[in-house]
């Protein structure tokens, strides 16, 4: 099944949880462990997001054991085409649109662009929207953050993301921001949309999460708390919040 498909049955029966794994943050077989994890509990589906700087091996060595313990769906989403694998079920084919730096809107992806093509990989494309405080990808210099305040500015880029035929919008606020993507800001953009919202960066909690979901999210990722002790409980109660 297509993972487009897969996404949208799920969304059709309530909110989609992500749960996001990088590989740089642990050893592949932790990575797997962790998405053994995600999966008991109820994730939906596991996304390999790489950064700056990953190996094309840690990406390798993680995916395979990632895949050789789950069933659910593995997801890709790079960050330039230094490391690319093609045993994932898809691969998330974003445009970082608030970016002043055109590599991040369309530069980067175009060097993958051939070869995803060719290889008949499936690709979902997304309109990614980087709100404060942004993190890591906020500090860098070339990314016309959206302030916290300022709903109208969210929903313009979503909605010209939705008039270019992108099939996702993502609001990201961030590798563990110290709060999501305001509630207003997702009610604002979700009701201009006609095309699914996924909303990540900063959900730790159940509350959080709630919050998130009532707003509009269709899909809502998480991070962090998969690093942190006692992660499976925190990551069952935002699956309660979600899946209630
Ligand atoms: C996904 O960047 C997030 O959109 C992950 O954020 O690590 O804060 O959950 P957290």
């Amino acid at each position: 099944m297509l993972i487009s498909n897969y996404l949208k049955e799920k969304i059709k029966n309530g909110t989609v949880h992500i749960t996001l794994i990088d590989p740089m943050k642990q050893s592949p077989d932790v990575a797997g462990r962790l998405a053994l994890t995600a999966q008991e509990v109820g994730s939906d589906l596991i996304l390999v997001a790489g950064i700056s700087g990953l190996s094309q091996k840690n990406l390798l060595d993680t995916t395979n054991s990632i895949k050789d313990k789950i069933s659910i769906p593995v997801v890709y989403s790079p960050s330039g085409a230094e490391a690319l694998c093609f045993s994932f079920d898809a691969l998330l084919f974003s445009s970082l649109l608030n970016a002043r730096n055109s590599n991040f809107v369309s530069g980067g992806q175009s060097k993958a662009a051939i070869v995803l093509k060719r290889m008949e990989i499936e690709t979902i494309s997304v309109g990614y929207l980087v709100v404060e405080p942004g993190m890591k990808i906020g500090e860098a210099d070339d990314i016309d953050l959206i302030p916290r305040d300022n709903y109208w500015m969210a929903a313009s880029y979503a909605v010209a993301a939705e008039l270019f035929g992108m099939n996702y919008i993502y609001l990201e606020a961030g590798i563990s921001a110290a709060q999501p993507v305001p509630a207003g800001m997702i009610r604002a953009v979700k009701k201009e949309l006609s095309i699914p919202l996924i909303v990540g960066g900063g959900i730790r909690t159940a509350v959080d999460a709630r919050r998130v979901r009532q707003a509009g999210a269709d899909v809502v990722v998480t991070g962090t708390i998969i690093e942190n002790a006692g992660y499976r409980e925190r990551l069952r109660s935002i699956l309660s919040a979600l899946k209630d």
